[in-house]
């Protein structure tokens, strides 16, 4: 039997895989809204969910209708970043220049596509009035494929990207600072960006627990100082460049009681082999890319610990894009990419010889399962559709997780790959199985605090009766997903301990450390014995948010009603 308000999945012959509805745009960029709603973002193309006239780039999905409502976002949104800051709003910064057709530039507020420039844009979604804040020209510097950063004072970082381009990087575009948001002033300087030209597009940034960000671009590594603007180097990635376009799946692995809170990051796959020169610029790669098969290597670092790069168990499979979403039972699902070329698209019959546009051939269908603990593989299932550049995925609160886009292409086409508009939703192996109540769970998460109890009798499912050995709390934020990678996901569980008899959970508070998970919104989930409670959503610190200047008149962009439904 299923819990209370979870239905049974529509299981695919493949596994535990369902179809379900379409996301009206390409599912480019996306991020968790509410218990049954998704936030995707698109670049500016010639989608068929239409709004004020035009086709919009922004739209919300709804996991239970499978439908999707359009946004009037105008600032072309292709490639931006996202995080969220500490009151639960997500921030998306940057994109690229006005388009037309085919993705060529085009004047600003045209026909029939009808764009502004994004980027300097910064564009703020909030929850509680289902509203976009549009501020074009909010970044001090235009950036296209910049990284995003939660930091420990409820605010974010802005971290690179390069004023238009193409395939990677080149000196005369790349932007190598840091801003934030709130403004704080002038750009800094972030050297490693500088260093790491061409693969320095979207460079991978964690917060670490000392304050510092661990950032990973190219093939080098480094722990910034966001006070001094000053790096200490870490030693040089082994294997594949792990951001875009080699695309590594990344993730920072969940924080617990075993291993102290003590921060490792872990990559799997990515192209190797290819030259600085091989990589190219703006004008494409200057090798072949779709016949060149992608990595299986695992490399982890634990930069306060040892900082070495340790290899681990490989990936099932060779992949480039293929992203890692962090589980409410402490595990990581491990969803889609291609086994073989990489992230980009570029002309027919040009040097990266592409199908079709894409850089890509071979889409990774299956779905893994990592045990971070013990760095193994489990198969769970098989999409149907192929997820490559410009997918997105978001784990929502019931344990599921919603997979759309791929769409290798400057513009909407048929053609493969195509552009994907169908939405897929992934199950985990405990999703039908009953779960424990969440109710008990605290709707506020302080650093330092004295923590809670758990009634665990109460919280059971009442179809459950063996005895209880293990049960925790663990909070999840989710995050800003593009380009493969979970911008802002994090982990954290929280020591627990059972007690009288099997009836009593002890919950110890959140460490009394901002930098571990950034104050904001999350997901809390009780997880007893392997399977968790539908999430909560919670607010961990505080929701201020330091230096922000509020616009007096703010723009609001409220639902068309004339919108067409995808
Ligand atoms: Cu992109």
């Amino acid at each position: 039997m299923p819990s209370p308000g979870l239905e049974r999945p529509c299981v695919s012959e493949g596994g535990r895989v369902a179809t379900n509805g379409r996301s009206g745009i390409s599912a480019q960029m996306a991020f968790l809204n509410s218990d049954d709603t998704v936030i995707f973002l698109d670049k500016t193309e010639n989608n068929p969910l239409q709004i004020n006239g035009r086709p919009a780039w922004a739209s919300e999905y709804n996991i239970r209708t499978g439908k999707s409502k359009p946004f009037d976002i105008v600032t072309n949104t292709f490639c931006a970043g996202g995080a969220p800051i500490a009151d639960g709003r997500m921030v998306v910064t940057g994109g690229n220049i006005a388009v037309g057709p085919k993705g060529l530039a085009a004047n600003q507020s045209v026909g029939p596509y009808f764009s502004i420039d994004g980027g300097m844009a910064v564009n703020i979604w909030n929850p509680r009035d289902g509203t976009w804040d549009s501020r074009p020209r909010g970044l001090h510097r235009e950036r296209w494929y910049p990284s995003m950063e939660p930091l420990a004072d409820g605010s974010v970082a802005i971290i690179g990207g390069q004023s238009g381009g193409g395939y990677s990087a080149i000196e005369k575009l790349m932007e190598p600072t840091l801003e934030f948001f709130p403004d704080r002033g002038a750009p800094v300087p972030v050297p490693i960006i500088t260093r790491t030209l061409p693969i320095n597009l979207y460079p991978l940034t964690y917060l670490m627990s000392n304050g510092r960000m661990f950032i990973q671009s190219y093939n080098e590594a480094v722990l910034y100082d966001l006070s001094a603007h000053t790096e200490q180097k870490l030693p040089d990635k082994p294997g594949a460049p792990g951001p875009y376009p080699s695309n590594a799946a990344v993730t920072l692995l969940p924080f617990t009681p075993d291993n102290k809170y003590e921060e490792t990051v872990l990559f799997c796959g990515g192209l190797t082999g290819l030259s600085k020169v091989d990589w190219g610029g703006t004008h494409g790669p200057n090798v072949s890319l779709t016949d060149k098969s992608n990595s299986r290597d695992c490399w982890s670092i634990a930069p306060l610990i040892d900082a070495t790069w340790r290899p681990r168990p490989p990936a099932p499979e060779g992949r480039s894009m293929a992203t890692f979403i962090t589980l409410p039972d402490g595990k990581i699902a491990w969803i889609g990419g291609a086994k073989k070329g990489t992230a980009g698209y570029g002309p027919p019959g040009s040097t990266g010889q592409p199908i079709g546009h894409s850089y890509a051939d071979d889409p990774g269908y299956a779905v893994w399962v990592l045990d971070p603990t013990r760095y193994t593989w489990s198969y769970e299932g098989t999409l149907s559709k192929p997820r490559m550049y410009h997918s997105s995925m978001v784990l929502m609160p019931d344990g599921s997780i919603v997979v759309g886009g791929s769409n290798p292409n400057p513009d909407v086409t048929t053609v493969k790959y195509p552009t994907e508009y169908s939405i897929e939703v992934w199950y985990p192996p405990w999703y039908i199985t009953p779960r424990p109540s969440n109710a008990q769970l605290p709707t506020t998460f302080s650093y330092g605090s004295s923590g809670f109890r758990i009634d665990l009798t109460k919280a059971r499912s009442a179809n459950s009766t063996a005895s209880i050995t293990k049960a925790t709390v663990r909070l999840i934020r989710t995050g800003f997903s593009t380009h493969a990678v979970q911008w802002g996901q994090r982990a954290i569980e929280l020591n627990c301990r059972i007690t009288n008899g099997s009836s009593t959970l002890v919950v110890d508070g959140l460490p009394n450390n901002r930098s571990l998970f950034a104050p904001g919104t999350a997901l809390a989930f009780l997880d007893i014995d392997g399977v968790p409670s539908k999430g909560k959503f919670v607010q961990v610190g505080p929701k201020t948010i330091p230096g922000e200047r509020r616009k007096k008149k703010k723009r609001r962009m409220e639902w068309s009603d004339g919108a067409k439904l995808f």
